[in-house]
């Protein structure tokens, strides 16, 4: 079925989402949450993907959040029906194997800093902007923003952002640790894909393990996160990549990796 509210795009091994509602600032609705949950579905069932970006449509808007339109209406058991589905897409894209870069190219509010929040990391556009303004309209964040923003940046932080709703810029963003890199507007796009294009020329197992073992490790105690890093680490010599690294290393030559786990 052909998506209408998002861009799918795939080349080389690298996936690109583009959330495209501009006329409404890219915001969320129904929608555009199944299309986007159908894409990382399709994603997840496609062993040749190795890296996801997600971006916005047009020159204004990563995600400018929820859409108000439709939560405007919605009574208590709506709102956490929305709330849950948001919640379920934003936990499959944190939980996606393969690691996913956000492109954030403008505004990132509410749901919008929510989608950035789980993804590995994010670039941002000079002229990008970030917040969780939920509480000028009398909510509070529902996508998971009161649970990983105080992980990412600190309780401190995050509560001073989320008590006061206020939006701040991307260099603002990346002094308080949530973004990677600030780029120029028109260089954005390039800048991550050249990032993305040497994550994909790594091992696909490695990468996997990677970052199933920093996510893993983040919810527990630093003796189960190692001994979770032991686990993936011995998965990884099992790998094919593992044996091609290595053998390319001692053979002075580029590696080669195929993505494939076990020989
Ligand atoms: N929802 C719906 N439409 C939106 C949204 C949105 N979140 N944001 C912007 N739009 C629309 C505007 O209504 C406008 O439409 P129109 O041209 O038809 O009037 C168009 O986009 C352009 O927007 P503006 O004219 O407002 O553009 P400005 O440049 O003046 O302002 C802003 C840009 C500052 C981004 C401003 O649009 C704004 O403040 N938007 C709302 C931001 C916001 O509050 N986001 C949080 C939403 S709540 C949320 O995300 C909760 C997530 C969890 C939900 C849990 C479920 C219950």
């Amino acid at each position: 079925m052909a998506y209408e509210n998002i861009i799918f795009q795939s080349e080389d091994g690298i996936a690109t989402i583009t959330f495209n509602r501009p006329k409404a600032l890219n915001a969320l609705n129904n929608a555009l949450l199944n299309e986007f949950s159908r894409a990382l579905d399709e994603i997840s069932a496609n062993e040749d993907m190795r890296v996801l970006i997600l971006t916005g449509a047009g020159e204004k808007a990563f995600v400018a959040g929820a859409d108000i339109t439709e939560l405007a209406k919605f009574n208590a058991l709506e709102a956490k029906i929305f709330s849950k589905k948001g919640q379920d897409v934003i936990g499959k894209l944190q939980t996606l194997s393969i690691p996913v870069i956000a492109a954030v190219n403008g505004f990132a509010l509410g749901g919008g800093s929510e989608i950035t929040l789980s993804c590995d990391f994010i670039y941002a556009s000079e002229t990008a902007t970030f917040g969780l303004p939920e509480i000028s309209l009398g909510i509070i964040p529902g996508f998971g923003g009161t649970q990983r923003l105080p992980r990412l940046i600190g309780p401190n932080m995050a509560k001073e952002m989320i008590f006061t709703g206020k939006m701040i810029p991307a260099a603002e963003a990346r002094e308080i640790g949530m973004v990677n890199k600030i780029c120029p507007p028109a260089s954005l796009i390039e800048e991550v894909r050249k990032t993305a294009k040497m994550i994909a020329s790594k091992g696909k197992a490695s990468l996997r393990a990677a970052k199933q073992a920093i996510n893993s490790g983040l919810n527990a105690d630093i003796v189960t996160g190692c001994n979770i890093e032991c686990d993936a680490f011995a998965l990884c010599i099992a790998s094919e990549d593992a044996k091609e690294g290595t053998a390319a290393f001692l053979e002075k030559r580029k590696a080669v990796f195929k993505g494939r786990l076990t020989t």
